[in-house]
């Protein structure tokens, strides 16, 4: 039997031979097309999904569950000298050039409501560097302290592959080298009905959409990443959103606990601003370390208060990890059932192809879209830990056009951290009570990427630079 006939003859198999209703009034490329995107489904995963799929919504058991425990930071408690070990450590790790860096940016960053992939969006104060002009030059400043060329994986996706690398081709990688930044597209996943029946866009065309941050494990096996990492004798790689321009993404210490640890996968936690905010919650359940998202977590839980008055269920996920490459060859190349990042459903409408032989997008919704979310993985690693971050340090995302999480909190949150670091080397400047300085300027992170970084860099000028309105650092 032909290829095109097998394909066909499996989807009939599967219940899903309607993909194929419109086969004989394509012409010879939508029909290449559409072959190529039934080639790629695994129908017995679209299968198992299936089942089940219009069952209510089933809610997690949360009988056993109480809140992980975590690496306190020196200040709030923590051993002073497991950080300084920890430093040590992670440092030597970067030196050897055994870290690499990962963003997922595939999204499609709806809520920002910006035209474009999100890295590209404007965030610094003065010079409005983009998203991912920030991450290049903390990746520049990185491999300048390790003294040698670090890597940094970008996963794209359909939606923003081709105008994330036009982007990069243009500003020229941003000084870095265009052999160090690698692009890999994630996979797809096909949107289901109610029924279990992949919903079609158009007639030759299956309504696919991104698999999920989650999908970065197996995109990055399947696009031999993990295999060029291996050569290059990477080993560790700090995973980072596209969202959030004051990650430290080479910060010696968490990579020096994760080491220490013998950890697969370590995460950042930092206090929850509020009971109901918008971050995964590190918990213990059935005692395996697990996060909870907050659209799963039951508000009851997510406010409740410990002894000392503060949330019980306070360590809120930013979304910064580190993975060893091993565990993610691992997970990715789905080799060991056990080790599956389960799919996630989310009821959407999405345009499909209706019995006039158009393709719109329903009122209502209509199917359902399957992600993958990469903190599944944290209960599969071996000997994961969760370590303290200071929010004003890494955690201010850009989500939404206007308020909570928007561009203009961002930028004030960038200018409140710099402050601090001024404050550290003698240098005040006007605040106002929420610590916000009057003065609009910016450090770029060629500059100093950390506090750490810009101690030993203020400590290093002669003369001291002048700090007043829009001066770049
Ligand atoms: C995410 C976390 C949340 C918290 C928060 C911190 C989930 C489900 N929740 O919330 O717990 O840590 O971030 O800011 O992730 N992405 C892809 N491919 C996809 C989908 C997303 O690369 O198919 C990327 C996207 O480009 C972004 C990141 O994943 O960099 C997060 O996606 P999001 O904005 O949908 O996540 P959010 O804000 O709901």
């Amino acid at each position: 039997m032909s290829d095109e006939l097998n394909i066909m003859e499996q989807f009939k198999n599967f219940g899903q031979g309607h993909v194929f209703d419109h086969w004989e009034f394509l012409s010879e490329e939508e029909q290449v097309l559409l072959l190529e995107q039934a080639d790629s489904i695994d129908l017995s995963e679209i299968h198992s999904l299936c089942e089940g799929l219009d069952a209510e919504s089933e809610s997690l058991d949360l009988s056993n569950l109480n809140p992980a425990n975590y690496i306190k930071r020196p200040e709030n408690g923590g051993d002073l000298n497991e950080w300084k070990d920890s430093f040590k450590i992670g440092n030597k790790a970067l030196i050897e050039g055994k870290v690499a860096f990962f963003t997922v940016a595939g999204g499609q960053g709806t809520r920002l409501g910006f035209d474009g992939p999100k890295g590209t969006f404007p965030i610094t104060p003065v010079q409005h560097n983009t998203l991912f002009q920030v991450f290049s030059d903390k990746v520049f400043r990185a491999q300048e302290l390790a003294g040698k060329k670090l890597h940094w994986f970008i996963m794209t996706s359909l939606l923003n592959h081709e105008e994330t690398v036009q982007f990069f081709t243009k500003n020229d990688f941003f000084r870095l080298d265009k052999d160090q930044v690698h692009f890999f597209s994630q996979g797809l996943m096909p949107a289901l009905s109610p029924e279990g029946k992949i919903l079609m866009e158009a007639k030759g065309l299956i309504s696919m959409t991104p698999d999920g941050h989650g999908g970065a494990l197996r995109a990055l096996v399947k696009s031999g990443s993990v295999e060029f990492m291996e050569q290059e004798g990477i080993e560790i790689i700090s995973y980072f959103q596209v969202d959030n321009p004051l990650v430290h993404i080479a910060d010696p210490e968490f990579i020096g606990f994760h080491a220490n640890a013998g950890s697969e996968m370590s995460s950042k936690m930092v206090v929850k601003a509020y009971a109901g905010e918008k971050v995964g919650h590190f918990c213990s359940l059935e005692d395996v370390l697990t996060v909870i998202e907050y659209s799963d977590m039951p508000y009851e839980l997510a406010r409740q208060k410990d002894d000392e008055g503060d949330l019980l269920y306070k360590s809120g996920s930013v979304a910064i990890h580190i993975l060893d490459r091993e565990f993610i060859k691992r997970i990715g190349s789905g080799s060991d059932d056990a080790c599956k990042l389960p799919f996630h459903k989310a009821f959407k409408k999405i345009k499909v192809l209706g019995t006039d032989g158009e393709s719109a997008k329903p009122d209502e919704e209509n199917g359902y879209k399957m992600e993958m979310f990469v903190f599944d993985a944290l209960p599969l690693a071996k000997n994961p830990i969760i370590i303290e971050a200071l929010r004003a340090d890494e955690f201010s995302p850009v989500k939404n056009a206007k308020g909570v999480d928007s561009a203009d909190t961002c930028k004030e949150d960038q200018l409140r951290q710099w402050a601090g670091w001024l404050e550290s080397v003698g240098i005040d400047l006007i605040l106002d009570e929420t610590g916000l300085p009057m003065t609009n300027f910016e450090v770029r992170p060629v500059y100093a990427a950390s506090k750490h970084e810009f101690l030993n860099k203020w400590e290093e000028s002669d003369p001291k630079p002048i700090i007043q309105e829009n001066t770049v650092l």
